[in-house]
Order: structure tokens, then sequence, then C-alpha cells
């Protein structure tokens, strides 16, 4: 494997994994680490840019640690890690804090669609959310970062920095200028509520989503609870354009049986949707319970998930104090 090639990315510890986490994101990264060096953090810095209760907080950083063995990532080939366990994440971010520019926030749609109308009470965390993800990434001068494309946005905003970093104190190439990986097939899976909503955690209602620990019947009651209109499966994408919902469901369909949309649509054009909500049931079923039965088995045992986290701690501190080392020297840090 090549040393200069390196995968980070990070899941919030914020509740719930669900379908669009796995879909557009962990799914990913257990692929990715068959070929590359990667890194993946429960990303618990980033969790507090909300409030959590601090004893939920402690159980959801275990809970997103089983998600990820549970779903394929071997702590043996890949460094997984909490995020505030190596405080070089807090110090970079205080550094490119002051890279970053203030007119380059103002331009993040997450902030505002997260702030919502009352901007004025978010957190400032909220508000520098993409200069810490900028720091987790560029503090192990990752090259490769696998996202949901909810987060293509703040990747390009770390590209920014970097390349800024680079420009300021005058040296070319220190910080690589990290590429997205965005799943092509299915790169944002929607609410099953609401088809131009994203899938999401903290969506209130539980019916928008599949979270990796539903049992076999809460999966076939949110599938047939699924929004959708009256036509039927058409033949090609363009006539799913106005269709947000029917587009939503036959694209998780395909991802997760590992097809393309073209696929599924010639397979099924004309039928009805309650077939496709049928066999959708069916896949997620058999690909997602027992990715939930780990999960649970996981959760029982904390000390095992703590071990995990300490050993990848240690891992991810001698990559970062080996390069704030130097990021401190160009700054000109004592
Ligand atoms: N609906 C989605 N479709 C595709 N990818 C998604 N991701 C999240 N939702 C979808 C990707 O999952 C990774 C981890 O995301 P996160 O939990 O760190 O943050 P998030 O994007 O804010 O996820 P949620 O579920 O919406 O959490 P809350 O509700 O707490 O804000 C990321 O790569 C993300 O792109």
């Amino acid at each position: 494997m090549s040393d200069k090639k390196l995968v980070f990315s990070g899941v919030q510890p914020t509740g719930n994994l669900h379908l669009g986490n796995y879909l557009g994101a962990i799914k990913n990264f257990v692929s990715l680490q068959k070929k590359m060096n990667c890194m993946y953090c429960v990303v618990d810095l980033h969790a507090i840019t909300t409030f959590q209760n601090p004893k939920d907080l402690r159980k959801n950083i275990l809970e997103t640690t089983a998600g990820f063995l549970a779903s394929g990532l071997d702590a043996e080939k890949s460094i997984i890690f909490n995020q505030s366990s190596v405080s070089g994440h807090a110090e970079l971010a205080w550094i490119l804090n002051c890279v970053s520019r203030i007119g380059w926030l103002n331009r993040m749609t997450q902030f505002k669609d997260k702030a919502g109308k009352d901007k004025e009470k978010a957190s400032v965390g909220l508000y520098i959310y993409p200069n810490l993800m900028a720091a987790d990434i560029l503090l192990y001068k990752a090259t490769h970062v696998p996202v949901g494309a909810d987060q293509k946005q703040h990747l390009e905003l770390s590209r920014d920095i970097a390349q800024k970093f680079n420009n300021d104190f005058q040296k070319e190439n220190f910080f690589p200028l990290p590429e997205p990986l965005i799943q092509k097939n299915i790169s944002r899976v929607m609410s099953l509520r609401d088809g131009t909503k994203k899938m999401s955690k903290s969506e209130e209602s539980d019916y928008s989503r599949i979270n990796l620990k539903d049992n076999a019947d809460e999966i076939v009651k949110k599938i047939k609870k699924a929004k959708t209109d009256s036509k039927p499966i058409p033949e090609n994408e363009r006539e799913l354009k106005d269709r947000p919902e029917a587009l939503n469901l036959i694209n998780i369909y395909a991802d997760t049986i590992e097809e393309n949309l073209e696929f599924v649509l010639s397979e099924m054009a004309g039928k009805d949707f309650s077939h496709l909500k049928s066999k959708l049931a069916d896949i997620l079923i058999e690909k997602i319970l027992p990715i939930g039965k780990s999960i649970k088995e996981l959760t029982n045992d904390s000390s095992f998930l703590e071990k995990i986290l300490k050993k990848g701690t240690e891992k991810a501190s001698i990559k970062a104090e080996e390069n704030l080392k130097k990021i401190r020297e160009i700054v000109g840090l004592l």
C-alpha cells in the first residue's frame, strides 16, 4: 500500500446510524480499506456543535464505533479512533480558523440548514464546523475523503484552506488538496417521508429513515409507509425528474443490490411501487439486519470498543504529532 495516499473520514456520534450514513459513506469506507491506508474517526467534537446529553454522547461514541466494525471495518487494517482523544484536531482547527475567511464560511449551506431561522442562537462551533473538518483531514495530510454529497461543499472549503495555508506560508504542496470520494450511484439518500430532504439522524420522524439497528418488522413497516406517488415505475430516468420519492426508493434499491438505476428500470418498468417496496424490504432485511445485530452485540462489550479506540488513538497521535511539529514551525510558534 502506498504511504502517500491516505483516506480520512468521520461520522458524528449523534444517534442512530442510518441507511444514508451506510450507503453514502460507511460502505465506501469498507471497500477503501482493502486498497488504501485509511483512518476513520468518530467525530465527537463535531457532535457537540449542537447540544448533546453527555450520557448519550458517551454511549453514541461507542455505538458509532460498533457501527464501523459491524459494517466491516477492520481495526487491524484501518485506524479507528475518536476525534477528541487526539488534541491535535482542536489545535490545528484553531490555526486554520485564522487561515479560513468569514466570507467562505458564510457560503456554507449546511450551517444555514442546521441553524435554521434562528442563526443568532446557533453555537459558534456550528458556524466554524467546516474549519474543524479541514483540520481533521489536514492533520494527517489525508489525500482522499469518502463522504456523502452533502459534505462536498465542506470538502471544497478544506481544499481552499489547504491552498491558502500553502500560499500564505510559501510552502508549496505542504498540505495536499484532499479529493472527495463520493458514491456514484447514490450520493445522497433522501428521507422516506420527503424526497427533497436528506435522510438524517436528527429528523424527528423515525419513519423518515431506516436505522441500521431496525428490526425486520420496522424495516417492512417503514418501507411500506414510504412516500411514493400513484404512477407506475417508468422506463427511463428522465420520467423520474419530478418524482423525488420514487427516484429515492429506486436508487436505494439499485444501490443495495449493487446495480445501476437503468438496470432496475429495465427490470421493473410498468410495475406498481408495491412490487418494488416488497423487494426493497426483503433486500434491506438481508443486508441491514446482520449489521444491526452485530452493533447490538458489540455495544454489550464496551471495554472491547474502548480498547479499539485506544489503540487507534495511539496510532493516530503519532502521525498527528509528527505533522503538528512541522505546522507549528511553519507558522512560527515556539
Ligand atoms: N442521507 C445521506 N445520504 C448520503 N450520505 C449521507 N451521510 C449522512 N447522511 C447521508 C454521510 O454520512 C457521513 C457521516 O455523516 P455524519 O453523521 O457525520 O453527519 P451528517 O451528514 O450531518 O449526518 P446526519 O445523519 O444528517 O446527522 P445529523 O442529523 O446529526 O446532522 C458523511 O460522509 C455524510 O456525508
